[in-house]
C-alpha cells in the first residue's frame, strides 16, 4: 500500500487543507500520514475571530522520529504553509525523505483571483518558489503563479503565450510538470494547463464552467491529484482526475438549496472519484 504525507494546516473547520487532504487520500486507497502545521478553528477566508495555533515546533521532532523509524512515502505533498521557518522546515523535509520513488507535489496555496490571502506578502510568494523549486509538479493558480515568479497577472482574456511563458518560467524553477490551474480559454469552459518540461509539452483538459467559485477546491483538486498519481495515473490522467472530481463536487454543493459558502460538499463526490480511478 502507498504512503503519501500531507504537510500543511488543520483549519478545524472549513472544508480545507488537511480536513479536505485525508479523506480523499484514504478514498483514493492510500495511507494518508499528515504533518499538521498549525491548528486554526476555521480557515482565514472567515473574516475576523478565527484561532490561530502555530505547530512549527513539532516539524523537526516528527521529522526526526520519522526518519529513526526509517519510514519513507511514496509521495509528499504540501499545501498552505504559514511562514518563512515552515517553509525551510518543508525544503529539508524534502531534502531528508526523497527517494528515487517519491513524488513531490507542492500546492503554493496562498492567493487568488489577483490577491494573496489574509497574512501572506510578496516576499513570501517568492519564498513559496522555492518550494516549487523542488517538486516534481507544482499546481498553482494564476495568481500564485505570478506572485512566485513576479509576473504580471491578467486575470482575464489573457493570451496562449502568456500562459504558456508563465508554465515555462514556473517549470524553469525545477519541477518537471508545471500545472496550472483554474485556466480558461472559451467561454463557459474551464480546466488546467500543464507544461512537461522534460518531454517540452502542453497538455490541457477543460470541462464545464461553473457560474461561481468556492473556496478549498485547490485543495480538493490537489489530494485528489496526488491520489490518482497514486494510483498509478499518468500526470495528465490524473489531472483529468481532478478537474473532474472538483467539477463534481461543486456540483453536488450547488444542487444543495442553502449551500455553505465556506467549502464545497467533495464528500458526496467520492463516489465519483472512485469511479474516476477504476477507469
Ligand atoms: O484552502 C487553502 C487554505 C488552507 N488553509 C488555510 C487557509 C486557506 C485559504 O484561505 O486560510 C488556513
Amino acid at each position: 500500500m502507498k504512503r503519501i504525507v500531507s504537510i500543511q494546516d488543520i483549519s478545524c473547520l472549513g472544508k480545507c487543507s488537511l480536513t479536505v487532504a485525508l479523506p480523499i487520500i484514504s478514498a483514493a486507497g492510500v495511507e494518508a500520514a499528515i504533518i499538521p502545521t498549525a491548528v486554526l478553528s476555521t480557515h482565514t477566508a472567515f473574516t475576523e475571530g478565527f484561532t490561530f495555533h502555530d505547530l512549527t515546533c513539532e516539524i523537526e521532532p516528527i521529522s526526526e522520529h520519522w526518519q529513526k523509524e526509517k519510514f519513507d512515502f511514496d509521495a509528499i505533498y504540501t499545501g498552505y504553509l504559514g511562514s518563512f521557518e515552515q517553509i525551510d522546515l518543508v525544503k529539508k523535509f524534502f531534502d531528508d525523505f526523497k527517494t528515487d520513488k517519491t513524488y513531490i507535489v507542492v500546492d503554493p496555496a496562498m492567493a487568488d483571483n489577483g490577491c494573496l490571502y489574509k497574512g501572506f506578502t510578496e516576499d513570501f510568494a517568492k519564498a513559496m518558489a522555492t518550494v516549487c523549486a523542488k517538486a516534481d509538479v507544482c499546481v498553482p493558480n494564476l495568481t500564485e503563479a505570478c506572485f512566485m515568479l513576479g509576473e504580471e497577472y491578467i486575470g482575464e482574456g489573457y493570451s496562449r503565450e502568456y500562459i504558456e511563458n508563465i508554465l515555462k518560467k514556473l517549470a524553469a524553477l525545477g519541477p518537471r510538470y508545471a500545472v496550472l490551474t483554474g485556466m480558461s480559454f472559451e467561454e463557459g469552459k474551464l480546466g488546467v494547463m500543464c507544461y512537461d518540461k522534460e518531454e517540452d509539452k502542453f497538455f490541457e483538459y477543460y470541462n464545464e464552467r461553473l457560474p461561481v467559485s468556492f473556496h478549498g477546491t485547490g485543495d480538493i483538486f490537489a489530494s485528489s491529484f496526488t491520489g490518482a498519481l497514486m494510483n498509478d495515473l499518468s500526470v495528465e490522467d490524473s489531472l483529468k482526475v481532478a478537474v473532474e472530481f472538483t467539477l463534481e463536487a461543486m456540483r453536488k454543493t450547488l444542487a444543495e438549496e442553502n449551500y455553505n459558502w465556506y467549502g464545497v460538499n467533495f464528500e458526496q463526490a467520492i463516489s465519483k472519484y472512485l469511479e474516476l480511478l477504476s477507469k
